[in-house]
């Protein structure tokens, strides 16, 4: 009798679950990953919310996110220290916006954020040929970069001014959804 371990509260589940995609079952399969990456530093009793972050290398390693190119950039943005450590809540953000059940317009906010590497808040050219090369995996060369990304501001800039706010963007997926390919994981 009671030899089932208790992982969470049911308090804490209906927190994930209100906050997250994912059902009970799921978070709980989650926190199953989660401790098996680092089972000497990861807890199976999370009832008392214990401070662990895992560090970015074994993240970027899971088999979901290991072939991706913006792999150490999707952690990053989810990483709430900022270092690409993530917390176990860190961990389900991420997860939960990256599932099938995420809506496409939360994808495009974190897509958008991942895509605009200089952090000023649009998406240049330098940003976008950057992205391409990474969707792309390197295999367009220079010029053909430069072509597409001409012609992807000149389409999706709304305003004119030669670099995409979100906006911008947003009419730049409604187009071309592949922007949102690597945004897709089942886990
Ligand atoms: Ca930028
Ligand atoms: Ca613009």
């Amino acid at each position: 009798m009671g030899n089932k371990q208790t992982i969470f509260t049911d308090e804490q589940l209906d927190a994930y679950q209100d906050c997250t995609f994912f059902t009970r079952k799921e978070i709980l399969r989650l926190h199953g990953r989660y401790h098996e990456m680092a089972p000497n530093i990861v807890p199976m009793d999370y009832t008392q919310d214990p401070d662990v972050k895992l560090p970015i290398q074994l993240i970027i390693n899971m088999p979901e996110l290991k072939e991706n190119p913006f792999k150490e950039r999707i952690v990053e943005a989810f990483s709430e220290d900022g270092e690409g450590n993530l917390s176990f809540n860190d961990f389900v953000d991420m997860f939960s916006v990256l599932s099938e059940m995420a809506p496409r317009e939360l994808k495009a906010i974190y897509a958008f954020k991942i895509y605009d590497f200089n952090t000023d808040n649009f998406i240049c050219k330098s940003d976008l040929e950057k992205t391409l090369n990474k969707l792309t995996r390197e295999e367009l060369t220079a010029e053909e970069i430069t072509l597409v990304c001409e012609k992807v501001i000149e389409e999706a800039d709304m305003d004119g001014d030669g670099k995409l706010a979100f906006a911008d963007f947003e009419n730049m997926i409604s187009k071309a959804p592949d922007f949102l390919s690597t945004f897709h994981i089942r886990i």
